[in-house]
């Protein structure tokens, strides 16, 4: 695991290219966060690996037994579009440490960079058959792996929807544990007190990071009401100073929305390389985003900056941000998954937690404050699985994050990642004078 890491290492600046032509993603952003943290994830789970301890038990006094964890089997890992590296790596290095084999399905969409992290763990010396990448659409080739009798687990992240013909196809299987890392649509609120430029920065960050095609994406925004005026007026000038356009330009804060075909808008000779790729995510993505926008008009919300497209070709859509939105909007409820913000105000603390509560979603909550009693009140009162305090999208290898309700369950990262993938074996011995 530690040399798959270094080889990762020397090949940052391809793998980089790779997930930008494939999914549009920022080449600099890629460079800089999704690859060098997948070699981190290797080598903070190689370290876990000698340390994998079952439990002595007390039991009664004519028993004793202890506790081993072991390796769950055959792990299938289902991989979506948005985070073609960092997801790999959040499923695959911790499985990998448990000492499972595994079978690993990109999106159809973005399976490039996973087909070389295949021939990377080959010259690491993973053995043949440990980690094996196979590349397919999700209806055949992720429903097969989720039906099959000999894989012993699945992990999957992707829609709600798909969620649960995994779950469905586990259970008419052979019960195989999934867990489910699903959609959100998670509340960011902002507190009196809060600095408004950090604030709006940080609103901005939340529902722009990735062109918005994050399941933590903080997509509705919660402002109190002493300083929403201002805030209103910072996001406006702000969201206008967010270039979108060519993923590899350094100067770029947002590319295409998912997908490689896009990028030819932008250099006529990278379109050669690419005519291979079956990439129709961008069209289905960028119709879906603009059509929540135009959802979002007809309900009565305020188009605040943004809600077009931009460019004559491709899939590049403008920051948007909506005010005046009710929370029965569609806008306020669907998870859009693009750069589309909608902006409520609210009075008390209370009111805050009700409605940032109030959604079928619980993956991540942000929460902009001073206050310390506010924030833990807060913290402990949203039901979701990562809560930020004065940051957003702070992710670290050992730092567990997953779903509430229908944002599934099962946790990435940390050690809870690697408990996911062990059995729990008890052993039990008598001592003396033992009736059995
Ligand atoms: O996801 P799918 P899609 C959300 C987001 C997005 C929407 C649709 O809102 O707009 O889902 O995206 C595989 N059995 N998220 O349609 O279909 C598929 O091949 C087994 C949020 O692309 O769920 C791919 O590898 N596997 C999410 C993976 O599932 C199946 C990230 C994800 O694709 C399958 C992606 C089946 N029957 C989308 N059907 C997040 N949580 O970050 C598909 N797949």
């Amino acid at each position: 695991m530690m040399k798959f890491a270094d080889l990762i290492d020397e090949n940052v600046e391809e793998l980089a290219a790779i997930d930008t032509v494939d999914a549009g993603k920022l080449f600099s952003l890629g460079k800089a966060m999704d690859i060098p943290r997948a070699a981190e994830h290797l080598r903070y789970y190689a370290g876990a690996a000698d340390k994998i301890h079952g439990e002595t038990l007390k039991m009664s006094k004519e028993l004793q037994g202890y506790t081993l964890r072991e390796p769950v089997g055959v792990v299938g890992h289902i991989i979506p579009w948005n985070f073609p590296t960092s997801i790999f790596f959040m499923k695959v290095a911790p499985s990998l440490a448990a000492g499972c084999t595994m079978v690993v399905k990109p999106a159809e969409q973005t399976p490039l960079s996973a087909l070389y992290y295949g021939h990377l763990a080959k010259q690491a010396g993973v053995p043949d058959g440990v980690l094996n990448v196979i590349t397919g659409f999700g209806p055949t080739a992720g429903a097969a792996i989720c039906s099959h009798m000999d894989v012993d687990e699945v992990s999957f992240t992707g829609s709600t929807e798909v969620g649960r013909l995994v779950m469905q196809a586990a259970a008419m299987s052979n019960l195989k544990p999934v867990s489910l890392e699903l959609g959100g649509k998670s509340p960011v609120i902002i507190f009196d007190d809060a600095d408004v430029d950090k604030a709006a920065d940080l609103a901005l960050l939340g529902v722009l990071y990735n062109k918005g095609e994050v399941c933590v994406a903080g997509s509705r925004v919660f402002v109190q009401e002493g300083i929403y005026d201002e805030l209103v007026k910072k996001l406006s000038e702000k969201a206008k100073t967010w270039v979108v356009g060519d993923p590899f330009d350094p100067n770029v804060r947002q590319g295409p929305q998912a997908s490689a075909l896009n990028i030819n808008i932008l250099d006529e000779s990278i379109e050669l390389h690419l005519e291979f790729c079956v990439a129709d995510v961008s069209q289905t993505q960028f119709d879906k985003i603009l059509s929540y926008i135009e959802h979002g008009k007809r309900e009565g919300a305020t188009l605040l900056t943004g809600g077009r497209s931009c460019g004559e070709k491709g899939y590049y859509i403008e920051p948007t941000v909506f005010t005046n939105v009710t929370d029965n909007m569609l806008i306020a409820r669907d998870e859009i998954f693009g750069p589309v913000m909608s902006l409520m105000k609210f009075k008390t603390v209370d009111e805050a937690i009700k409605r940032a509560n109030e959604t079928r979603y619980g993956l991540a909550a942000g929460i902009v404050t001073n206050n310390l009693n506010v924030a833990n009140t807060v913290s402990r009162s949203i039901r979701a699985g990562i809560i930020w305090i004065n940051c957003y999208f702070a992710f670290d290898v050992d730092c567990p994050y997953g779903g509430y309700k229908m944002s599934g369950f099962g946790r990435d990262l940390g050690m809870e990642a690697l408990y996911k993938y062990l059995h729990v074996k008890s052993v039990v011995t008598p001592i003396y004078n033992s009736p059995w």
